[in-house]
């Protein structure tokens, strides 16, 4: 059953609930309890999308194509119970609980800016747990060089894997280094919620230095390999998609410039902004290139 804030109201999440009115969201249910997370140097202080454009401008091709259907046909994709396998290279393979893999106690809050391929850009605050903890406890075996990332193939529940508008199951790969980066995260939340289905609930990738489409939603299986992934884009258009994919506003898209980007709410006369290089995580991940051609490796 879900409480409105009335009937509800923590005292840890009073600021959260001032911060989300003042996001002006319009929903009227709320969930029964709020999620905070340990806030993280990682965080940016740009200003945070609200949570109204946050879930209404999504891309999640499961659910169709158009920004706006996943928000409106998610509602009946089940997320509880949902278990995480994980496979390949490890130790300890096997099957884990979202609550396993991320507890409430240990989300921390990080507010990543989000620049999709298409040249839009959101800020979003984030609650989830760094990936590297989840594949140390997994314990990751020397041979393994590359992680691959599975979203959940649900027809049944999802209308865009129904009429087959990709090559689903949607698979995303990084580079060993690149997973244990402490910026990589598994999302649970955002605001003070449970990730909402449109953003790849209960469970998702976030690699906030590369193109948002590396960030695969609702995750099913994360397998330690040897052999570099061939994620889903790269496959459909490996002219236009590669397998690093870090944002780069000197390598255009064949088909339109990444040198700016549109940030989504801005208003209409904010004009658009000048994308970084890796998304302005430079500091925390160029290291991971050095030496390497990133207009070859794109
Ligand atoms: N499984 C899956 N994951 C996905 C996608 C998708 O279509 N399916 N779209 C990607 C793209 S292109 C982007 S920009 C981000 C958008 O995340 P958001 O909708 O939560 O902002 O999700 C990524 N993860
Ligand atoms: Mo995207």
């Amino acid at each position: 059953m879900k409480l409105r804030w009335s009937d509800v109201t923590p005292k840890a999440s009073y600021l959260n609930r001032r911060a989300f009115l003042a996001a002006g969201a319009v929903f009227a249910a709320a969930p029964a309890f709020a999620l905070t997370g340990k806030m993280s140097g990682y965080s940016t202080d740009e200003k945070p999308n609200t949570l109204k454009e946050i879930t209404n401008y999504n891309n999640f091709y499961e659910f169709g194509f158009g920004k706006e259907d996943p928000a409106s046909y998610s509602g009946n994709f089940k997320t509880d119970p949902w278990s995480v396998e994980i496979a390949g290279l490890v130790d300890k393979p096997g099957s884990y609980g979202v609550e396993d893999i991320a507890p409430d106690s240990a989300l921390e809050e990080r507010i990543y800016r989000l620049r999709c391929v298409e040249a839009w850009s959101m800020v979003i605050p984030w609650l989830g747990v760094p990936l590297a903890g989840v594949l140390s406890k997994a314990g990751v075996q020397p041979s393994a060089k590359f992680v691959e990332f599975q979203t959940v193939l649900r027809p049944s529940e999802m209308p865009g894997q129904a009429q087959k508008l990709l090559d689903f199951p949607y698979i995303e790969g990084l580079r060993l280094d690149e997973a244990m980066n402490p910026l990589t995260l598994l999302a649970t939340g955002l605001y003070s919620e449970k990730l909402p289905n449109q953003n790849g609930a209960p469970i998702r990738l976030v690699v906030p230095w590369k193109y948002g489409f590396k960030s695969a939603k609702s995750i099913v299986k994360i397998t330690l390999t040897d052999r570099q992934p061939v994620s889903t884009w790269q496959k459909l258009q490996p002219a236009e998609y590669g397998f690093y994919a870090n944002v780069n506003p000197k390598v255009d898209h064949p088909r339109w410039s990444q040198a700016s980007e549109r940030r989504i709410g801005a208003g209409l006369f904010a004009g658009r902004q000048e994308t970084l290089m890796f998304n302005g995580y430079g500091d925390q991940v160029a290291g991971l290139y050095s030496g390497m051609d990133l207009a070859k490796n794109y």
